[in-house]
């Protein structure tokens, strides 16, 4: 029997925790958390969605016919995701052209490399990467406002149904991939929680940036 998404979770659940429960997360439920702080991860998680929308073209590149409406919807709802942080950046004064800091760095170079990698597991990274945060926005929701507009975008019921498409797709990729690829998307996937649990942290090392 080949892997599936879910039990990928169920195998890995404390690193799935770790990466999908945060003091940032929790600071932006109460309200707590701090303006540099906050600023930190929003100028990077958009420097991180520019070359997430990158690896969601290349994905579509390796997809089969079959997985083109939901990645085409992926895309497009990346589209208005853009702008919307362009928005949310220009509110608060904040600028866009900056260097990305170590943990952005590290997740783009590892988008890149699963760009090159067969498409079940680019399928499974890319749902992993969807999945993460609409668990980890719904694990702190509701949250107080400002924040509550964040929590939504990833934490909604919506996003939700997105990443079930996500992980019907992979599911299907995967049980159809030789073992090697199998374990090659086991390990990318705890790749994955590990790269999201540097990314929150990110905004606790470097406030004010
Ligand atoms: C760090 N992971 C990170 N940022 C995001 N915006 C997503 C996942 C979901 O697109």
């Amino acid at each position: 029997m080949a892997v599936s998404c879910n039990q990928l979770i169920a195998r890995h659940a404390t690193a799935w925790e770790e990466a999908t429960r945060h003091p940032f997360l929790e600071g932006c439920r109460t309200g707590t958390i701090k303006y540099g702080q906050f600023a930190t991860w929003l100028a990077q998680d958009y420097l991180f969605v520019v070359e997430f929308t990158r690896l969601a073209a290349r994905v579509l590149a390796a997809a089969p016919i079959e997985h083109f409406d939901v990645l085409l919807g992926g895309l497009t709802a990346l589209r208005d995701e853009l702008s919307w942080f362009r928005t949310h950046a220009g509110e608060r004064g904040l600028r866009l052209t900056i260097p990305r800091q170590v943990a952005c760095v590290q997740y783009c170079r590892f988008m890149d490399r699963i760009a090159q990698a067969p498409y079940p597991v680019q399928a499974t990274a890319f749902w992993a990467i969807e999945a993460v945060y609409n668990h980890a926005w719904q694990n702190a929701s509701p949250m107080v406002s400002p924040y509550d507009e964040f929590a939504r975008r990833w934490g909604s019921a919506g996003f939700g149904a997105y990443v079930e498409h996500l992980r019907r797709q992979a599911d299907e990729a995967l049980g159809a991939a030789p073992g090697a690829e199998q374990a090659q998307a086991e390990a990318e996937f705890l790749e994955v929680l590990k790269l999201e649990r540097v990314f929150w942290q990110m905004a606790f090392a470097c406030p004010g940036t």
